[in-house]
């Protein structure tokens, strides 16, 4: 089972501040997820955000959605929750006047994107428009402080969320301080972000917390339940923590759902297919 983080005990014994909820964009009581693996949807291109194109839902935890524009890799996976205003149910992109377009770095032709688009949504699994929940508005400003803590998502490892700081607040912007991490994985972003979240989120949601980094100042950490991966970082002489950034091995997700997309290829068997591709399969 993996560990799970509980700020119970922690707040307690650091004295800290949780960021109020008026903070944050995110309310406190999340939105459920009635989304479900393989639906399809339109999808703002993340790297390109005037295009809206085809995704495909290949993961969920809690009111979250790991995303794969269809016609890309799998390389580019990226999340939004379910109620962010960049994911539309399918028909929404043409209602509007709008036409869908392939992602970038589609694999193939820009001339066969029409047929993809056709096969594509050919007997696809469509997500239902109530599964889709409208953005919450904005908080009044920037009211964080520094020293607040939050959960943030972990831009460098978008599946995770963990526990934070507020290290820095100038105008609209924060800077998102990764406890115990010593810096390598923190950011700034906006105080409206849909990457950060009051402390308690997590736990609301269903969606699972890594425990705070070993190294660093906010490290008095209490986990929720023992394991066999959590080991003391001490250096001989008893004293200073390790320097290195310590990978947690408990850190995979319990209720993330992650596959693979199988692809159904049909070839005419009088071709030649090449060395990989039997065409009597
Ligand atoms: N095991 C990975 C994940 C670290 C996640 C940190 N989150 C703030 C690593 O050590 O790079």
């Amino acid at each position: 089972i993996p560990v799970t983080y509980d700020w119970d005990v922690y707040l307690k014994e650091s004295g800290a501040t949780c960021a109020p909820p008026e903070c944050f964009k995110q309310t406190s009581n999340p939105p459920p997820n009635e989304f479900g693996l393989w639906m399809k949807l339109e999808a703002l291109d993340p790297r390109n955000v005037t295009s809206t194109c085809i995704a495909t839902v290949v993961g969920l935890i809690g009111p979250r959605l790991r995303l794969r524009l269809d016609g890309s890799d799998n390389k580019n996976d990226f999340w939004r929750l379910v109620d962010s205003s960049d994911i539309r149910p399918i028909g929404h992109c043409e209602k509007n006047g709008g036409m869908l377009q392939p992602p970038l770095g589609f694999r193939m032709n820009a001339s066969s994107w029409p047929m993809f688009l056709l096969r594509t949504l050919n007997n696809a699994s469509i997500a239902p428009t109530q599964a889709f929940k409208s953005e919450p508005p904005d908080p009044r400003g920037n009211e964080f402080k520094v020293g607040m803590k939050l959960e943030a998502v972990d831009r460098k490892n978008p599946h995770l969320i963990c526990p934070a700081t507020v290290g820095q607040a100038k105008d609209n912007t924060i800077f998102v301080q990764f406890d115990g991490w010593r810096g390598a994985f923190d950011y700034w972003c906006e105080y409206n972000s849909r990457d950060i979240f009051p402390v308690g989120w997590c736990k609301a949601t269903g969606h699972y917390l890594q425990p705070p980094g070993k190294t660093g100042a906010s490290t008095k950490v209490r986990r929720v339940s023992s394991s066999s991966t959590s080991s003391s970082q001490m250096s001989p002489g008893g004293g200073a923590l390790s320097t290195k950034v310590e990978p947690d091995t408990s850190c995979l997700p319990s209720a993330e759902l992650v596959a693979e997309p199988s692809v159904l290829v049909h070839l005419n068997s009088s071709c030649v297919s090449g060395p990989y591709l039997s065409p009597h399969k």
